[in-house]
């Protein structure tokens, strides 16, 4: 079959809706994830100005049966997102995921990690107020998302939000009340809403890397769902014993470490040979910097020379989330050490 009549068999963009805000509704308690999602979202989208209704294309939604506020997620639910998407893309000529925006930034590294050599777009979107809100987002979101879904020079995990669209793996939750609440600190924008039109940057986007077949990785997430993996700041007065107890904790497999600005660590030797009998026991240690902005290089002071004798690897100007959902995403595989941490410092979807 021509890629063109491939093209004209496949059914309108996918919608899987997860939860969050975007479909809540109000309870006794406060605001609960909501069902009724497709006709809902029809009704949003049929409220938008006529002439941006009519860019948009047909869906078909896959409501999860048990919507959750994002944060309950768990590496399961990232890994049974990944497996969801896996199983039914190839039918559709893309995808748009409906999150809740808490741990909306996990989700969408962590399924960039397991869709690697994605050959269409799969965008991730959510709002900070219900779609029946006065006011609310999510319409303008989900129409965002969905015209870049139908965009097949976009070949990666994307997440559009508040008239941008970021690359899911660097970018962040910024703002806990604004509508423009992500961010992308390190890296530049995949694209943005300009007058009516969602322009794509092509030369920021992965799009040259993604030629040939999707090399999916889907490993079990299930062993490190809790506990495999901790996420340790440090702070002025941490003591070696503080992060022991961490590093020690019988089902930990890897941890990321948040240190401080170019990559520095208290010269504490009782620290770091904590540090270094973790690694040595073949936990996988990662460090990233407290700032938002820049990223480390381990070494360049001499308080952060430790860091690279304890065998701590430098996850350079990655994000937190991109960080660590990348330990867990190479732990859940069965790699030697080596391997392990080769890929962990290699690029693998532009996390770095
Ligand atoms: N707590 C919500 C969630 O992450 C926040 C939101 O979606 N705006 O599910």
């Amino acid at each position: 079959m021509s890629a063109r009549a491939a093209a004209s068999t496949l059914r309108p963009p996918l919608v899987i809706y997860t939860g969050g805000t975007l479909g809540m509704v109000a309870d006794e308690q406060g605001l609960i994830p909501g069902g009724d999602i497709e006709a809902r979202l029809a009704r949003a989208l049929d409220a938008l100005p006529a002439q941006r209704r009519a860019a948009l294309p047909d869906i078909e939604v896959l409501a999860f049966p048990d919507p959750i506020d994002s944060s309950a997620a768990t590496p399961r639910e990232w890994q049974r997102l990944a497996a969801e998407i896996a199983q039914r893309y190839r039918d559709h000529p893309g995808v748009v995921v409906l999150h809740g925006t808490d741990t909306l930034a996990w989700t969408a590294s962590s399924l960039a990690y397991q869709l690697q050599g994605l050959d269409r777009p799969v965008v991730v979107t959510g709002a900070m107020q219900p779609l029946e809100a006065e006011g609310s987002d999510a319409a303008d979101n989900v129409e965002l998302a969905l015209r870049y879904a139908v965009s097949p020079a976009l070949k990666e995990v994307a997440i559009a939000f508040g008239g941008k669209l970021l690359r899911g793996v660097r970018a962040r939750k910024w703002q806990s009340r604004d509508a423009d609440a992500f961010a992308s600190p390190n890296y530049p924008l995949l694209g943005e809403r300009i007058g009516m039109d969602p322009i794509l940057y092509l030369k920021h986007s992965l799009s040259r890397q993604q030629r040939g077949a999707p090399r999916f990785e889907l490993p079990d997430y299930g062993p490190l769902a809790e506990g495999g993996v901790a996420r340790i700041a440090l702070w002025p007065g941490i003591t070696a014993r503080q992060v022991a107890a961490w590093l020690q904790y019988p089902t930990l497999k890897g941890a990321l470490l948040e240190v401080w600005g170019g990559g520095n660590v208290p010269e504490d030797p009782e620290l770091l040979g904590v540090l270094a009998d973790a690694s040595g026991q073949g936990k996988l240690l990662a460090a990233i910097s407290q700032c938002p902005h820049g990223g480390i290089a381990i070494g360049h002071y001499a308080a952060g020379q430790g860091l690279h004798a304890a065998g701590v690897l430098s996850a350079d100007d990655m994000t937190p989330e991109a960080a660590l959902t990348k330990l867990v995403h190479l732990l859940a595989q069965p790699l030697a050490d080596d391997e392990r941490r080769r890929r962990f410092l290699t690029r693998l979807v532009g996390e770095r």
